[in-house]
């Protein structure tokens, strides 16, 4: 089964776990994912790192070193070429946090659940930073709360249980799918469909009239909501995937 572009198509793309998995990322529900070693309620909430900030930042920091020692796959490449070719007709939309799709060569891309190589800080608003380090210890204070007389701590700028997404992002998707209307093809691909926001793009895209397409390689929570699921490894179907006319 093909996926037909054509000069009028515009392409929504969002991506999960499963697109990183041929490049040696953990998925986080699969058999041996992240979440069958990290319990999501200590790791991946504001109030996990509250009780405990050394063990999120061990987690965060062990995944920052394994992210740099992988590379983009097929599937990454493959949606890095329908980018190049597309232009503003493509939006890529990503829940993964490992930096793959840009290395890849993707442009236009948002990244929602925020990116492991930048840190913000737990309390105050300043702009998220880039950063590759390993905290192993006591996380460090945040300088800019300092000099103001408040505690905050440095986090990964990622996004949490219970966390909004940021508002920009999201409206950035929106915009894209009211401005498709009529030529939307929605395609998601390596994600189980069960973590909202973005597990609901699809029926956003629907109602917009738009196709909607799955890759993955086992039927994803939400499969019954899309027109056509083709099952397999990302890696291998993305580069066949689309027809380009
Ligand atoms: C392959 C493959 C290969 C393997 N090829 N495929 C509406 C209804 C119910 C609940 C909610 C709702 N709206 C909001 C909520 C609450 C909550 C939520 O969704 N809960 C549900 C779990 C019930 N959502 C939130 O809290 C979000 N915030 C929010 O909505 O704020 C407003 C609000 C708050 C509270 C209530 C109501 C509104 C924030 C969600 C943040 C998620 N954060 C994480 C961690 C990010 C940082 C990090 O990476 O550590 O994001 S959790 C984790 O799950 C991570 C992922 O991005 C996300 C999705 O996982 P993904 O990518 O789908 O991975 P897997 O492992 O689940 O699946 C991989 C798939 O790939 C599998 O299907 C495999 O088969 C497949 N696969 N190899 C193709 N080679």
């Amino acid at each position: 089964m093909r996926l037909r572009v054509d000069g009028d198509t515009r392409l929504l793309v969002l991506t999960g776990a499963g697109v990183s998995a041929e490049s040696g990322v953990p998925t986080f529900r699969d058999a041996n994912g992240l979440w069958e070693s990290h319990p999501i309620e200590q790791v991946a909430t504001p109030e996990g790192f509250d009780a405990d900030p050394r063990l999120v930042w061990r987690f965060y920091s062990e995944r920052r070193r394994k992210a740099k020692t992988v590379h983009p796959n097929p599937g990454h490449l493959a949606l890095a070429e329908a980018d190049g070719r597309m232009g503003d007709r493509f939006l890529l939309v990503t829940q993964n946090v490992d930096g793959l799709h840009r290395r890849a060569g993707s442009r236009r891309l948002v990244e929602i659940h925020g990116s492991l190589f930048e840190t913000r800080c737990s309390v105050c608003p300043r702009a998220p930073f880039p950063d590759e380090r390993e905290y192993l210890g006591d996380p460090p204070p945040c300088e800019e709360c300092r000099t103001r007389g408040r505690d905050g701590r440095l986090r990964p700028a990622v996004v949490w249980f219970g966390e909004v997404l940021d508002p920009a992002r999201l409206s950035q998707i929106s915009s894209f799918i009211d401005d498709a209307r009529g030529q939307l093809v929605f395609l998601a691909v390596g994600t189980s469909g069960v973590v909202y926001p973005a597990a609901g793009l699809v029926v956003q895209a629907r109602a917009a009239g738009g196709e909607t397409w799955l890759v993955n390689a086992e039927a994803a929570d939400n499969t019954r909501a899309f027109h056509h699921f083709v099952k397999g490894p990302s890696g291998k179907v993305l580069p066949e995937l689309f027809e380009w006319a």
